[in-house]
């Protein structure tokens, strides 16, 4: 059985691609799903993505992925990500590698996104690299668990 990755996205991130252009890119969530389904499966993961408005979801998401031995979580919890401590209390508890991404920058915008919670519970957090940084936290998720990538 394949290792599975729990791709977790917060909120407003289901609007990528129709507002905004020119900070989070052309590029949909759809798109985004695809790119992680194809980089996943050159190491072998299989991926459970989602995107969820409301913070007990991706909280339960959270316990899903621990009681399912995931291989790992990757996790854009958006604007959360500057307020949630029970998404990073939820985080320290998920008994795998937790890797933070942004398509942003964010310590390149306002201040009250400089600190993430998110950042705390994570093993690495990614940011600046537009939707890439999803590819590059899968390879990074790869590389430390041990997972190799296949020809
Ligand atoms: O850069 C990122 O990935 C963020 O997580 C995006 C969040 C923001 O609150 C974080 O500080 C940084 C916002 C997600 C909203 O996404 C939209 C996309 C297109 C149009 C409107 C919102």
């Amino acid at each position: 059985m394949a290792k599975t990755i729990y791709i977790l996205n917060g909120p407003n991130l289901n609007l990528l691609g129709s507002r905004e252009p020119e900070k989070y890119g052309h590029a949909t969530l759809k798109d985004v799903e695809a790119l992680c389904r194809k980089t996943a499966a050159q190491y072998g993961f299989g991926v459970e993505f989602r995107q969820s408005n409301r913070e007990g979801e991706l909280i339960d998401w959270i316990h899903e992925a621990r009681a399912k031995k995931s291989a790992g979580i990757i996790i854009n919890a958006a604007g959360y990500s500057h307020s949630s401590v029970s998404i990073h209390d939820a985080l320290l508890a998920a008994n795998a590698p937790v890797i933070e991404v942004h398509i942003t920058n964010i310590h390149a915008r306002e201040s009250f996104r400089h600190h993430s919670f998110v950042a705390m519970a994570a093993k690495a957090s990614l940011c600046g690299f537009g939707i890439e940084g999803y590819a590059l936290a899968i390879a990074g998720l790869a590389a430390m668990t041990g997972a190799k990538k296949k020809s």
